[in-house]
């Protein structure tokens, strides 16, 4: 198959876009359908200081990248989560790091288990939930306090196509109405206090960003964290790549449907945002579900029985 722009041996082939591109063809199209896709969904505007999240994986690497090569100003934010299972942390973290050098850029590092006395995986014992969950709780945490207390515009994440289907699936499967209406390219900053989030490479698959990594050189880590090998969303994954096969462009059409349909579906009105009295964080409990983590761990280190009734983190913000 040849290069459908100079007619070189291409290196992929796209159904769901019509198109094969050879090598220096792709990477200077994927870099300009992020920005297409940034001008579409109104997502940065000029100026703008953006965190980029971080894991030292393929998708999050590549953002950080061409986030920097289309002249957005970035800072990445790493959040080492203790997980030393394959040393999974600490490899993470190694590769962001050496982005970071190879960018020329700066990379912020929090460590779980030095600011909170206890490493996620540990958490476990504390939780009556899967570790994911307290996972993703504490990094939504982290990645808005850092952007707040940075005074960022926005926070990126790397989802793609095949994250956010996922996501959208699982969603749809449990009629999760309020995460449904959430799941949005961009989310604007709402008061007080939580950023604004945006995920440009909603519109690439898993394979495209991998082949832009791929030829881009990027240095990341190939292993899975332990704990997604046991996540429902490789299920949804499976699923959807099935449908993808039999059909081109079935995942951009589900969620392309998503966003139109969002408009039109009556959803629950979203609770009330306030702030934390104790970390001043925006939550929609008195006290936010971080700080009643943080504050059952010191009560485990100093050896006193849990006093902390178990209040329900229904916040998908904290
Ligand atoms: S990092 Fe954390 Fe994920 Fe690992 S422990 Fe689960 S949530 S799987 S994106
Ligand atoms: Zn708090």
């Amino acid at each position: 198959m040849r290069c459908r722009n100079c007619r070189e041996k291409a290196v992929i082939h796209m159904p769901a876009h019509k198109l094969a591109l050879c090598g220096s063809c792709y990477i200077s199209w994927f870099e300009g359908y992020t920005e297409r896709t940034i001008q579409k969904f109104n997502m940065l505007k000029p100026g703008e200081q953006i965190l980029v999240a971080v894991s030292g994986g393929k998708d999050s690497l590549a953002l950080w990248q061409v986030l920097t090569r289309l002249g957005v100003n970035t800072t990445a934010l790493y959040i080492h989560l203790g997980i030393a299972q394959k040393e999974y942390s600490d490899t993470s973290l190694a590769k962001a790091r050496a982005f970071e050098e190879r960018l020329n850029s700066s990379l912020i590092v929090i460590d779980v288990a030095k600011e909170l006395g206890m490493s996620v995986p540990e958490t476990k014992r504390l939780m009556s939930r899967k570790v994911c969950a307290t996972c993703g709780l504490i990094k939504r945490y982290y990645m808005n306090k850092t952007a707040a207390d940075g005074e960022f515009d926005a926070i990126a994440t790397g989802h793609n196509l095949d994250d956010e289907t996922a996501s959208l699936l699982g969603n749809t499967m449990e009629w999760r109405l309020s995460y449904l209406k959430r799941q949005h390219p961009v989310l604007a900053e709402r008061p007080p206090g939580l950023k604004k989030k945006v995920k440009p490479f909603c519109y690439f698959t898993e394979k495209e960003t991998a082949t832009y990594a791929f030829l881009t050189g990027i240095d990341y880590i190939m292993t899975e964290c332990p704990y997604a090998l046991h996540a429902s969303s490789i299920e949804y994954k499976n699923v959807l790549n099935a449908l993808e096969e039999n059909g081109a462009g079935r995942k951009r059409r589900f969620y392309d449907h998503l966003l139109k349909a969002q408009g039109h579906l009556a959803f629950p009105e979203e609770a009330e945002l306030n702030r934390c009295r104790i970390c001043n964080q925006p939550t929609t409990l008195s006290v936010c579900s971080f700080c009643n983590i943080s504050k059952k761990i010191r009560e485990i280190k100093d050896k006193k029985p849990s006093a902390i009734s178990r209040q329900h983190s229904a916040v998908a913000e904290v």
